[in-house]
């Protein structure tokens, strides 16, 4: 039977990589996002391409109203939500935290934590009383190794490693599986968005290594999510070769 994924943050990325993988496989889609146009593109190409159907669903995960709305709007026949794979997320500024900018402060705390718990309970109250579905939680290396000049997006992804524990175990009783992916670094527009859009800055994040790549982590998902019935992957960590942990990467001159 053909099942339909639910992707947040599907309009970069981590995420629109995600989208492009299931669409491939033969997935039905909810994808999400801020930037509408991009949202329309991929719906558009992915129906074009692959003959699936594709839900566009523009809003901002920070607005619980929003995601209410949003969610609250699926007609009947796309109610069923086989797979959650909560993405949106951002970090935003690399200092110490005595110069933080409270902003970004508010947006990744807004975006990494309280969306995705907006969204998670919205979409959970659905599957427990379907009696299935799998949530695939966007966790990060930094949800265990807080780094210096990270203190707000590593506290943030470190909600995300606590909620997808307890998530799991909240779930257990309904069959419901319960999946945390912790990238080191993938090459996105993450950095770009770290650094409020200065490219040099951001390309200088990934000098000297080969980083991961969005496929790199969709590939890991479609993995998660195509596993048995009755297996669970809970916690998977995956980084370039190049990075042994947040805190030794092995950058190598450019040739
Ligand atoms: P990108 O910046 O490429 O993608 C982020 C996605 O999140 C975009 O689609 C963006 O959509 C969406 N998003 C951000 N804020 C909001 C919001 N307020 N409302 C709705 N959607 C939002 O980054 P990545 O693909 O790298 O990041 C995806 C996830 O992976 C994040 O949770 C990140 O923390 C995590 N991660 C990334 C790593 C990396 O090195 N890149 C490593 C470890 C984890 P839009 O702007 O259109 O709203
Ligand atoms: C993104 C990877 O190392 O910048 O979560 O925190 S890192």
């Amino acid at each position: 039977m053909k099942k339909r994924a639910l992707i947040t943050g599907a309009t970069s990325g981590i995420g629109e990589a995600t989208a492009r993988l299931f669409a491939g496989e033969g997935y039905d889609l909810i994808i999400t996002g801020r930037r509408i146009e991009r949202l329309k593109n991929l719906k558009a190409e992915l129906e074009a391409r692959w003959g699936i159907d594709v839900l566009a669903l523009n809003f901002d995960i920070r607005d619980r109203f929003q995601c209410e709305a949003a969610l609250g709007s699926l007609p009947d026949d796309r109610r069923d939500i086989d797979i959650l794979v909560n993405n949106a997320g951002l970090a935003a500024g690399l200092e110490h935290l005595d110069e933080g900018d409270t902003n970004d402060w508010e947006a990744m705390i807004d975006t990494n934590v309280k969306g995705l718990l907006f969204v998670t309970r919205l979409v959970a109250r659905s599957m427990v009383e379907r009696g299935c579905g799998h949530i695939v939680n966007l966790g990060s290396i930094a949800g265990t190794q807080p780094y210096e000049n990270g203190a707000v997006y590593c506290a943030s992804k470190h909600a995300v490693h606590a909620i997808s524990q307890s998530l799991r175990m909240d779930l257990l009783s309904h069959g419901i599986k319960v999946t945390e992916i912790r990238p080191g670094m993938v090459e996105t527009e993450f950095s770009t968005v770290r650094f409020h859009g200065d490219r040099e800055r951001a390309d200088a994040v990934y000098r000297g290594v080969e980083p991961l790549r969005g496929e790199d982590i969709a590939e890991a998902i479609l993995w998660v999510v195509s596993q048995p019935a009755h297996v669970n992957i809970d916690d998977l960590v995956i980084t370039p070769v190049a990075q042994a942990n947040a805190y030794l990467t092995c950058r190598r001159p450019a040739k």
